[in-house]
């Protein structure tokens, strides 16, 4: 992409609505922007990241065996009626009439909706465990929405919900999306933390929040040191096979949430030494709730002995559009955004330091050929502005790596590369350098 060909509006100002720096950043880097209270406009740079997550929530979900569907934003009120929730949900809920005075509501989750769909086509025990999901947009009006994506009233959410016959299947596909969780984090670069939660309005009795450790954090938290380096399960993670000592090994270390915290538990489980006591962002929650939503909505299957049996369900949700705002608050610094590679809205920052020099010109226009031939995503600085702004402008957008053009290191036949994580510079050969990022 060339720059004096894309919408990249970036602000020179710091707005001074934003609280938190992912906010600021946010709105610097010209990601989003705001329309009202907890609603955003996703602007080109913002979208690109958005879509980044997305696909890596989505290959993480196939991975442990989700299947995707796509649920409406907007529902019936009658789903709702049926399990109680239309009056429990109160003022967080978006009511909408249409012209036939009928009740809708923009869903602020889907356990009602995707129990009635289950209960429409299975039947038997036979087609369990199923795990359903979508990444679809929420309405939550939140009291106070704040610090921009993070806490917004309509946002991006990634909502998977699973069916087993009984507690034990129940608790495997729990596990299951446990681990894609740690999977799903660690690819964007994040180190979360699963806690014990509290349930709130999805109900049940087992629930764990993932946490990223943030100062500018929402909750506060109270975990064993020992879990914040934990190895993730990698690539090779056999989601048919017994996961449960993977969690178990979690699970055995102190972390909660404040609203279930144990002040004296975390001091007779935990060392002094290993005591954390810390805030942190949640961008993740799943919950184990039975027979909750299958109960009054009738979802029951046959089982092997012949008997109808309510299903045993549970609900994972993970914050899709927080997920930038959070990943911003792990990774950046006074210049701008870090992105970690696999989020990154362009691979490879490409900076002509002189438009119009015909040796920069042709040495970017190979580079650039080349690079995109190649797959990488580039976005290539062939405007008018001075290098001052466009080395600020590049360190504020995040791309992780920098080529930098320019007639002097040309006459030598070399080019700058930045690393944008560590601000390291290293001159090599043109060649040196197509070769590095347009090599096979
Ligand atoms: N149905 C369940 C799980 S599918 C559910 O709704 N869970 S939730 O309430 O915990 O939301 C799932 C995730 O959505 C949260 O972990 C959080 O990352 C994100 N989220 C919740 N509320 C907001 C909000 N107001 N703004 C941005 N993200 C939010």
């Amino acid at each position: 992409m060339r720059l004096s060909r894309f919408f990249l509006p970036v602000l020179k100002e710091t707005p001074a609505e934003a609280q938190i720096v992912s906010h600021r950043l946010m709105l610097r880097a010209g990601l989003v922007r705001q329309e009202a209270a907890g609603i955003y406009a996703w602007l080109p740079l913002g979208i690109r990241v958005l879509q980044k997550i997305e696909q890596i929530v989505r290959e993480e979900m196939n991975r442990a065996g989700a299947i995707e569907i796509l649920m409406p934003t907007l529902q019936p009120s009658e789903l709702w009626k049926e399990t109680g929730r239309y009056d429990a949900y109160g003022p967080e809920m978006l009511r909408i009439k249409d012209r036939h005075d009928r009740e809708m509501l923009y869903g602020p989750t889907n356990e009602d909706m995707v129990t009635d769909i289950f209960r429409s086509y299975v039947r038997s025990y036979k087609s369990l465990p199923l795990n359903l999901y979508h990444i679809q947009w929420k309405f939550r009006d939140e009291v106070r929405p704040r610090f921009g994506v993070m806490r917004g009233r309509e946002f991006l959410m990634k909502d998977a919900y699973s069916f087993d016959l009984d507690k034990e299947g129940a608790r495997r596909s729990y596990n299951k999306m446990y681990v894609a969780y740690l999977r799903t984090f660690a690819r964007m670069g994040l180190k979360t933390i699963p806690m014990r939660a509290e349930t709130g309005p999805i109900g049940g009795d087992l629930s764990h929040e993932f946490i990223v450790l943030a100062e500018t954090g929402e909750s506060q938290v109270f975990l064993h040191q020992d879990l914040i380096d934990m190895p993730v399960p990698g690539e090779d993670v056999d989601f048919d096979s017994d996961l449960s000592p993977i969690v178990a090994e979690r699970t055995a270390l102190y972390a909660a949430t404040s609203d279930v915290h144990d002040q004296a538990r975390f001091e007779a489980e935990v060392p002094e030494a290993k005591r954390v006591t810390a805030r942190g962002i949640e961008v993740g929650q799943v919950f184990y709730f039975g027979s909750k939503y299958s109960k009054p909505m009738k979802a029951v299957v046959t089982g092997p002995d012949g008997k109808d049996v309510p299903v045993e369900g549970g609900s994972y949700g993970i914050g899709v559009s927080r997920l930038v705002g959070a990943i911003i608050e792990a990774s950046h610094d006074d210049a701008g955004i870090i992105w970690p590679a696999p989020v990154a809205p362009f691979d490879i920052a490409l900076i002509n330091l002189k438009v119009g020099d015909a040796a920069t010109d042709a040495a970017c226009d190979k580079l650039y050929a080349a690079l995109t031939r190649a797959g990488r995503d580039v976005l290539y600085d062939d405007t008018n502005e001075r290098p001052g702004a466009k080395f600020a402008t590049m360190d504020l957008i995040g791309i992780p790596v920098q080529i930098v053009v320019g007639p002097r290191s040309l006459a030598s036949g070399a080019v700058e590369v930045k690393t944008r994580a560590t601000g390291a510079k290293e001159e090599i050969s043109l060649d040196a350098a197509l070769n590095r990022f347009a090599g096979s």
